[in-house]
C-alpha cells in the first residue's frame, strides 16, 4: 500500500515511520483469517500485535490522550491486511479507552501495561438490546451496596465477550437518562459475569452478550465520577469513530488496488478490462472517495491531536463518509470482479462481506448524520 498521501500536511515524520512500521508489520506477520475460529484467530493477532510493540500507541500510560493519526494510520494498514487483525487492534484501544482517557493512576497502572503488550483483552460493554443507538435509555444498574456496587443487567453485542479479561461497562447508578449513567472495569473472573454463546455475523468476529448477575465491584473500579458514564463513553467514542473511517478506507484501498491489477490482468472484447469506459468511470469514483474519505478522516485525526476538547462533528462526518463510501467501493470491486467478486474466498468477497458492519457499529450512519445535523442546526 502506498504510503504517499502520509505526505499530506496532516502527518509529520513520525507518523510516516509508523506507517512503515506497521506495514512491514502487515506484510510479514504470519497469521491467516480462520473465519470459522474467529476467537482463536482474535487472540494470535492481539499477541503478535503486542509482541511487535504496536498495541502501545493505542494505549498511553502517560495521562496523555491518544495520538489519533497514529491509530488511523495502524488501522489503514491492518484494515487493508486482515479485518480480525484491524479489529484486534482497534479493541485494545477502544475496549480499555475509558481507563486509558478517563481513568486514575491506579486504574490506568492495573490494566494498560497488560492490554499494550496483549496480555489482557478488554471489552466496551454498552450496547444492550434496547439500548444500541440511544445509549441514555440503557438499563443495566449499579445499585450501592456496601463498600461498592452491584450490577445487574443484560449487555448486547459485546465485541470480545469470552475472550476478555476486563469489561468497560456502563451501568445506571442514578435517575433516567444521559447524567444517570456511570463507568465501571469489571474484571471477567468477578462472579456473576457470563458472556453468553457467540453470534455469527457475516464477517465473523468475537461477539456475544454479556449477563451481569448481583457482579460485585468495589468502589475503586468505579471510572470517574458517578454520573459521569455518558460522557465517558461518548468521549471515549469520539476518539475512535475516527479511526473506524480509517480502517474502512484500508479495506476499501486494498478492495481498489486488487481492482486495479484485475482492470489492467482481464483481457475481454481483445483489451483490458481497463480499456473500457466504464470500467474507467468506476476507477475514478473509487479513487475520488478514497482519497474525499481520507481527508475527512484525517482532518478529524489532526484536529484532535492539536487539542480540539471535542470532535464529535468531525469524528461524525469522517465515520459516516468513510465507511459508505468503502462500502460502495467494494461493491465496485465485486462488480468489476464478476464471477469471482461473489466466490466465497476471494479477497474481494470477504472485503465486501468485512465492510459491511463498519457502518453500523460504533455509531451507526443514521446517528452520525444526527450528530452533524445537531452541531449544525446549534451553530
Ligand atoms: N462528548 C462529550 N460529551 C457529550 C458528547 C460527546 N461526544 N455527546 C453528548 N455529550 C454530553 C452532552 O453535552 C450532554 O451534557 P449535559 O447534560 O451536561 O448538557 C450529555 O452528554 C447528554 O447529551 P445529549 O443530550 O446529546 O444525549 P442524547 O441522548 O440526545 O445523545 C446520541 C444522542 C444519538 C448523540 C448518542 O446517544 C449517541 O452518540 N449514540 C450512538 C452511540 C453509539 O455509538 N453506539 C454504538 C455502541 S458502541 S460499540
Amino acid at each position: 500500500m502506498s504510503a504517499g498521501r502520509y505526505d499530506w500536511p496532516f502527518f509529520g515524520d513520525e507518523h510516516r515511520a509508523f506507517a512503515e512500521r506497521v506495514a512491514a508489520f502487515a506484510r510479514d506477520v504470519e497469521i491467516e483469517d480462520d473465519e470459522a475460529r474467529p476467537a482463536e484467530t482474535c487472540t494470535a493477532w492481539v499477541r503478535a500485535l503486542g509482541a511487535a510493540g504496536l498495541l502501545r500507541c493505542c494505549v498511553p500510560n502517560d495521562g496523555k490522550s491518544v495520538d489519533v493519526r497514529t491509530l488511523c494510520v495502524a488501522r489503514e494498514h491492518l484494515g487493508y491486511r486482515s479485518a480480525l487483525g484491524d479489529f484486534a487492534f482497534a479493541m485494545q484501544g477502544l475496549g480499555i479507552g475509558p481507563v486509558s482517557l478517563f481513568g486514575n493512576a491506579e486504574q490506568r497502572a492495573r490494566y494498560l501495561g497488560r492490554v499494550a503488550t496483549g496480555e489482557l483483552i478488554p471489552a466496551f460493554a454498552l450496547s444492550e438490546r434496547e439500548a444500541g443507538s440511544d445509549v441514555a435509555a440503557l438499563q443495566t444498574v449499579a445499585v450501592r451496596d456496601g463498600d461498592g456496587y452491584a450490577i445487574d443487567g443484560e449487555k448486547m453485542w459485546i465485541s470480545n465477550a469470552g475472550l476478555a479479561g476486563v469489561y468497560l461497562v456502563f451501568a445506571r447508578t442514578g435517575g433516567p437518562g444521559a447524567r444517570g449513567l456511570s463507568a465501571f472495569a469489571v474484571d471477567a473472573e468477578t462472579p456473576g459475569v457470563e458472556p453468553g454463546e457467540p453470534i455469527e455475523t457475516i464477517a465473523p468476529h468475537p461477539l456475544a452478550a454479556v449477563s451481569f448477575r448481583g457482579v460485585r465491584v468495589p468502589e475503586r473500579a468505579r471510572i470517574g465520577a458517578e454520573g459521569d458514564g455518558f460522557k465517558i463513553a461518548m468521549a471515549t467514542l469520539d476518539v475512535f469513530r475516527s479511526t473506524v473511517g480509517a480502517a474502512a478506507v484500508g479495506m476499501a484501498r486494498r478492495a481498489f488496488d486488487e481492482s486495479v491489477v484485475h482492470a489492467r490482468e482481464r483481457k475481454l472484447f481483445g483489451a483490458p478490462l481497463g480499456a473500457l469506459q466504464l470500467t474507467q468511470s468506476s476507477l475514478a469514483h473509487m479513487a475520488t472517495e478514497l482519497d474525499a474519505a481520507s481527508l475527512l478522516i484525517y482532518r478529524a485525526a489532526w484536529t484532535k491531536d492539536n487539542g480540539a476538547a471535542r470532535i464529535t462533528r468531525e469524528a461524525a462526518m469522517a465515520k459516516w463518509f468513510a465507511t459508505e463510501a468503502a462500502s460502495r467501493i467494494c461493491d465496485r470491486a465485486v462488480q468489476l470482479f464478476g464471477g469471482l467478486g461473489v466466490t466465497r474466498g476471494s479477497i474481494v468477497e470477504r472485503l465486501y462481506r468485512d465492510v459491511r458492519a463498519l457502518r453500523i457499529y460504533e455509531g451507526a450512519s443514521e446517528v452520525q448524520q444526527l450528530v452533524i445535523a445537531r452541531s449544525v442546526l446549534e451553530a
